[in-house]
């Protein structure tokens, strides 16, 4: 790396937040079921314990993503929550609504063609904004698993203007500096037509909804051969990127740690995003999330894989000469053009990277410090000791 690189991936480094997901250290897994670890989290302490020592460990990661109805159980105080992020060094971040689990939602939740459901999803998205006001958080991401698996089973437009009607409802119930994250999904678990089923639904539906609404791109959430990027750009120049919940995909949702896959497909949407910022003169304001669940993979370890790839590929795509790249395309340089990205791509950023922990007083190696803490370790240990206990069924979190 020259001088000029390193300070670009330094600059990128200092203001590249990621948040995690309260619900990747949890018992998760497939429709096939799940591999339960003694070192899953148990309640929303663990959790929270756990985001608080990955961020530690790598110092981009002050917010964590809680789930409404898995991490707020009823009765439950959104302030003591909020006191106990605090007490973990991190803050919540983005609140995600549940409206796909409850019985009452099997036709749909904010589509469903019976008001009185509708309402009851409404009210559900108002509690949930509630307690992101209570908790402190400006950003409300909603994804809905709302859609029909058969041909001819309801009107998709039907639903389209009861969708409509839900969002706008929901958006007016914003505070003014709140977002209204509205995610898109192909598939699953409807799997004939999803009601957001594309970033174009997202964006209709984000532009009706209200100004306070943006589109949510989840990186699994696209047909394979997609081009992410395409979107990314396509939605930033409409100002119409809310932000992104990564991880990586072979086949479907699969929800793999980030980069795993096809790491040069992140980077060329990093590129997106610091070619935006280049332009403008500054990065667009856009939320970096985790989503995904680790079935196999130590919780801990896995989102700190991904919270260190994500950091790498950023620093990569922030080393790109922005310049040279205009100039080569400019002059139709095919190659010089795509030799630029592949130049940053193949760019060893650790020296940076290295040098802006080192700066922070962080380690070097988040993982092989993880590893001596012995802090997962610890966790099996405490977390088996409590679930004896407290005869604790497997695969549901206790509170
Ligand atoms: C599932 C959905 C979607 C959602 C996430 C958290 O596919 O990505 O954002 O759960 O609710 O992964
Ligand atoms: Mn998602
Ligand atoms: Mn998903």
């Amino acid at each position: 790396m020259n001088n000029k690189q390193l300070n670009a991936a330094r600059i990128a480094l200092e203001d590249f937040a990621i948040e995690i997901p309260s619900w990747g250290f949890a018992d998760t897994g497939t429709r096939f079921g799940k591999f339960f670890q003694d070192a899953s989290a148990i309640d929303l302490n663990d959790k929270l314990a756990d985001a608080g020592h990955v961020n530690r460990l790598t110092g981009c990661c002050p917010t964590v993503a809680v789930h409404v109805l898995w991490d707020f159980l009823p009765g439950i105080d959104p302030k003591s929550v909020a006191r106990l992020a605090s007490k973990h060094g991190i803050k919540i971040g983005s609140i995600n609504p549940n409206l796909f689990q409850d019985q009452e939602y099997k036709w749909g939740s904010l589509t469903h063609r019976d008001p009185a459901i509708r309402q009851r999803a409404l009210a559900h998205c108002k509690d949930s904004i509630k307690i992101s006001q209570a908790v402190g958080s400006d950003l409300i991401s909603l994804w809905l698993a709302d859609g029909t698996n058969y041909p001819g089973q309801e009107s998709i437009r039907d639903r389209k203007h009861a969708l409509t009607e839900s969002l706008q409802a929901c958006h007016a119930m914003l505070g003014k500096d709140q977002t209204l994250l509205i995610e898109y999904k192909p598939f699953e678990p409807a799997f004939y037509a999803t009601d957001i089923a594309d970033w174009g639904m997202a964006y209709i539906h984000s532009k009706k909804a209200g100004k306070k609404a943006k589109v949510l791109v989840d990186t699994g959430h696209h047909y394979s051969g997609q081009n992410i990027e395409q979107i990314v750009a396509f939605l930033l120049d409409e100002e119409m990127l809310g932000g992104f919940h990564f991880n990586d995909r072979r086949y479907a949702d699969d929800d793999l740690t980030f980069g795993s896959i096809d790491p040069y497909q992140a980077f060329r949407i990093f590129h997106e995003i610091h070619s935006y910022g280049a332009d403008h003169g500054k990065m667009p304001n856009i939320a970096y999330m985790i989503d995904q669940s680790h079935n196999e993979k130590p919780k801990v370890e896995a989102t700190l894989q991904t919270v260190i790839m994500a950091q790498e590929l950023y620093a990569k795509a922030a080393i790109i000469d922005h310049k040279a790249l205009r100039k080569a395309q400019s002059n139709h340089d095919v190659v010089a053009a795509e030799l630029i990205l592949k130049e940053a791509f193949f760019t060893d950023v650790r020296p940076a990277i290295n040098a802006w922990r080192k700066k922070k007083g962080l380690p070097i190696d988040p993982i092989a410090e993880n590893r001596r803490s012995g802090y997962e370790t610890r966790a099996a240990g405490d977390r088996r000791r409590r679930r004896e206990e407290l005869n604790l069924s497997r695969g549901g979190s206790y509170a």
